[in-house]
């Protein structure tokens, strides 16, 4: 493939004094940055870690998370970035499935990987920890090809178990410069990054910085009132949120909308809602609606700053390297009919690792089926209204019903389990269980809640459990998720 300079090491030479990211309470400069960088990688050489190993990360978001996603790129290592969200038996089973060689992760998360030593090589991540292991001779990357892969990022598909989405240099390439050909570049600008760094919404952000030269403000973790302040103090151009996010920042914010040099709140992650939209039309906040998945390394359609106030609602139109269609029983469908949102361009992940499969019913001739609904209109724009399968997205974080289903299914006083979404005001949608139990068994919710919480991230966790007699079934005994919901009004 294309070769290119390695992203920081050319930055840092191109403006080594502009600043990369302010966080932590320090201000760092690209050349710093790529100071720390290389040092991290000889250090992480020293400890064995070497050219295509899988290196995951379980890190809040830190300035030296972003050292170390630059260090493991240096020594053409791939990060798996894991949600520090999931409980041990998930981060058991995702470092397996991707076999990973290392495990980097902050003190915090000490009591979470304490039953995966044996599986993983742990490496605390502390300067102290690292420093004095140092490799004296490492080879570090002086150039990267683009379609080397840079990231692998799990995400429930369309099917079971999470898989692990491989993205290349070249497809955060290209969702970059994607990126930018729609929003434009401003000497000024300063993207505020609040999204995890394990989801590709937070990932992105870094990785235009880099291609960009273009300063990260980056939150350890999500609170509205600092957001708010943020924005303000550090004189924020550019913030990517998810729809819980902003409802929360404009319920804290007591001036009427946002100071002028806010130029793009880039909201994603699952339908917008109206309502939310019109307040910020209203308030002058100037959010663009973007659809995206880890599959396309963020955005892939996206309103523009020309239609923003006169597509409210929509999420777009394709990313200029980019190309839609609605598809229905394989054809393409006419503007305002709906169908399965298929994508292509060179931001596409290859496929999923390991993962044959499932990579070559996702993507076909170079299509991605995206398993979301929705519709163009006559000029193009994009309307994203459900998914085609069962998938639950909980304040941007993915509920597969299956994988709740089969933890459940663990308990050996339940016989049947089914679980589906059900609408939430603060997330979106959240999930709930139906239960059959053993005969004979008592079972209560709080245990269930208790039972669940040891297996599931508490995102996945149901809301409430509805014991039942039966679960509705087709004649091929398929569970009906979608006719779950009618059993609550049936049970006393
Ligand atoms: C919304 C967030 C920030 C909420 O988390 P917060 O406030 O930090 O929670 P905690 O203080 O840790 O916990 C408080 C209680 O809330 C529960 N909880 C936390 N999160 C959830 C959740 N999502 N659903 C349900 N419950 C939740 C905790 O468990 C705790 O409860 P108790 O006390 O009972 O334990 C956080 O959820 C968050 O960061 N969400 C966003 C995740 C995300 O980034 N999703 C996007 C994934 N998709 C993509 O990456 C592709 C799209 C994309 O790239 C994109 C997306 C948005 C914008 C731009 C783009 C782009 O294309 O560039
Ligand atoms: P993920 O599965 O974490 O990669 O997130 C991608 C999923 O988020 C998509 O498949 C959609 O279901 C959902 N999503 C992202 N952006 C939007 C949007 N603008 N409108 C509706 N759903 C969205
Ligand atoms: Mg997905
Ligand atoms: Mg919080
Ligand atoms: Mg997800």
């Amino acid at each position: 493939g294309q070769i290119m300079p390695f992203w920081l090491k050319q930055r840092a030479f191109l403006t080594p004094q502009r600043t990369a990211l302010i966080g932590d309470g320090e201000k760092v400069t690209f050349a710093e940055l790529d100071r720390r960088a290389r040092h991290l990688a000889s250090c992480l050489a020293g400890l064995g870690i070497k050219q295509g190993d899988h290196v995951a990360l379980l890190m809040p978001n830190r300035v030296l998370t972003v050292e170390l996603i630059h260090a493991i790129a240096y020594l053409g290592a791939v990060t798996v970035p894991l949600n520090t969200r999931l409980t041990p038996p998930e981060l058991a089973w995702q470092l397996n499935d991707v076999n990973a060689s290392f495990l980097i992760y902050d003190a915090v998360y000490s009591d979470k990987i304490n039953g995966l030593r044996d599986q993983v090589t742990c490496l605390i991540h502390d300067a102290n920890c690292l420093k004095g292991r140092r490799h004296s001779n490492v080879n570090l990357k002086e150039h990267i090809d683009l379609d080397d892969v840079h990231t692998i990022i799990y995400t429930s598909g369309t099917t079971g178990r999470p898989k692990g989405t491989l993205l290349t240099f070249g497809n955060h390439w290209w969702s970059a410069i994607g990126s930018s050909l729609n929003l434009g570049l401003n000497r000024n600008d300063r993207w505020l990054c609040c999204l995890p760094l394990f989801h590709v919404s937070g990932l992105s952000i870094i990785m235009r910085s880099v291609i960009y030269g273009m300063t990260v403000v980056l939150h350890d973790k999500f609170d509205p009132v600092r957001v708010n302040e943020s924005i303000k103090r550090d004189k924020v151009t550019m913030i990517s949120v998810v729809t819980a996010m902003l409802s929360a920042m404009l319920d804290n914010l007591s001036d009427p909308g946002y100071p002028q040099h806010l130029r793009c709140v880039l909201l994603g992650g699952r339908p917008a809602p109206l309502p939310l939209l019109e307040t910020c039309v209203s308030r002058s906040i100037p959010v663009y609606q973007t659809y995206g998945l880890t599959e396309t390394a963020s955005q892939i359609v996206a309103l523009s700053p020309d239609h923003l106030l006169a597509k409210v609602g929509s999420a777009g139109k394709p990313l200029f390297p980019a190309q839609l269609r609605i598809v229905n029983n394989g054809k393409e469908v006419k503007a305002g009919e709906v169908g399965e949102i298929v994508v292509k361009g060179p931001n596409v992940t290859r496929g999923y690792y390991k993962q044959e499969e499932a990579t070559a019913q996702a993507i076909q001739g170079g299509w991605l089926y995206t398993g979301d609904m929705g519709y163009v209109d006559e000029e193009g724009f994009l309307y994203v209204l459900d998914r085609r399968d069962d998938l639950i997205i909980s304040g941007g974080e993915n509920v597969y019903p299956a994988e709740v289903e089969a933890a459940l299914l663990t308990h050996p006083d339940i016989k049947e389990a089914g679980v589906t979404g059900m609408p939430d005001p603060q997330w979106g949608e959240v999930p709930v269980a139906f239960i059959v139990t053993r005969p004979g068994a008592k079972l209560t919710e709080a245990e269930l809640n208790q039972f669940c919480n040891k297996l599931l991230a508490r995102y996945k966790v149901p809301k409430a459990f509805y014991f039942v007699n039966r679960l509705p079934r087709n004649a091929s005994n398929k569970l009906l998720r979608r006719e779950l919901r009618a059993l609550i009004r049936q049970q006393g």
